[in-house]
């Protein structure tokens, strides 16, 4: 694998979910693979999971890491072309993927959307321009449109705990004070519609994704009729695809709690987190016997290693 970002980059996807739960077992047995090699990951956005599990994806598999906070650490990065540099940007994004490039066999790279301009988010223009000028293989660490290391970790995670072979998962929008990325539903819906699921979108009117990613879904304004007897409930919350980047209040019914719950006695709750408790998730959900969150972002080291070690192999 040469690029990792979307599940359209992956060959077999059964073969990569079957990989990162072998790597589980015995996470140390491919280290002579990442020797003297190394793995540089780029911030340009915040990060706790991603940063650290794909830290220690590229440990185990005996790289070196370097972690850059380029929107911290950084001179202040040009994404454009054709701009004269007067202002405060300092590096443009051509001369620092391609030195960063210079340094690295793999390169990891986390760049939020603006949510202001749709064409120029989806369109993955950072993304794409990293890949291009660094010329050496990507890994998305969340980009404009996807989140895939996260929706890899949750399909292990789903693969892992299922107890019928075809479980029932249901993606559901939740309520959130702010407008956030479609991410991480678009990238889950993506891979959820490639796997061997019965796989339903519950949002309220207004919330629709780009159907670019949810083609095979059964989509749902009901929320209730949705997580009856779901296997999996994956909570999240986006901001509305059109108009762009909006967000309306009066959802917070959305918010799950064990009330609405009842009918979905089985199902385990899984949210890509960061979590705002009682806002988006309930804390009676999250600290008891459904949520498997912790388990699930345990998950993304497995996903990012298997990742890395086929990229490794094609070095
Ligand atoms: C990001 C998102 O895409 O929704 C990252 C998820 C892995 N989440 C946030 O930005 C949360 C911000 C907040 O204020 O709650």
């Amino acid at each position: 694998m040469k690029l990792f970002s979307s599940v359209n980059d992956v060959k077999d996807v059964p073969a990569l979910v079957a990989e990162a739960l072998q790597l589980k077992k015995d996470p140390f047995a491919f280290q002579h693979l990442g020797k003297n090699k190394t793995l540089s990951l780029v911030f340009l956005n915040p990060s706790l999971r991603t940063r650290m599990s794909t830290q220690k994806a590229g440990a185990n598999l005996g790289m070196n890491v370097i972690v850059l906070n380029i929107d911290k650490e950084g001179w202040a990065l040009e994404l454009r072309d054709g701009v004269i540099m007067n202002g405060t940007t300092v590096e443009h994004i051509r001369e620092a993927a391609g030195v960063m490039g210079e340094y690295s066999d793999i390169i990891g790279v986390r760049s939020f959307p603006g949510l202001k301009d749709r064409d120029e988010d989806y369109s993955e223009t950072i993304f794409n321009k990293f890949v291009e000028f660094c010329k050496v293989p990507v890994v998305s660490l969340e980009s404009a449109t996807r989140h895939p290391l996260q929706s890899l970790a949750d399909l292990v995670t789903i693969e892992e705990l299922k107890t019928v072979s075809r479980p029932k998962v249901v993606l559901t929008w939740a309520p959130h004070i702010k407008p956030l990325p479609q991410a991480v539903p678009n990238s889950f819906a993506e891979w959820m519609c490639k796997a061997d699921v019965d796989f339903t979108i519950a949002h309220p009117a207004g919330y629709g994704l780009c159907a670019d990613f949810t083609n095979s879904a059964i989509i749902t304004h009901n929320q209730d009729e949705a997580i009856k007897d779901a296997d999996f409930i994956y909570v999240k919350n986006w901001s509305a695809y059109e108009p762009y980047g909006a967000i309306t209040g009066g959802n917070e019914d959305w918010m799950l709690n064990n009330d609405k719950l009842k009918i979905a006695p089985k199902a385990k709750i899984m949210h890509c987190l960061p979590v705002r408790r009682d806002l988006e998730l309930s804390s009676e959900i999250l600290d008891g016997p459904q949520s498997v969150v912790i388990h699930e972002a345990g998950n993304r080291v497995w996903a990012a290693q298997a990742v890395l070690k086929q990229m490794l192999e094609v070095l």
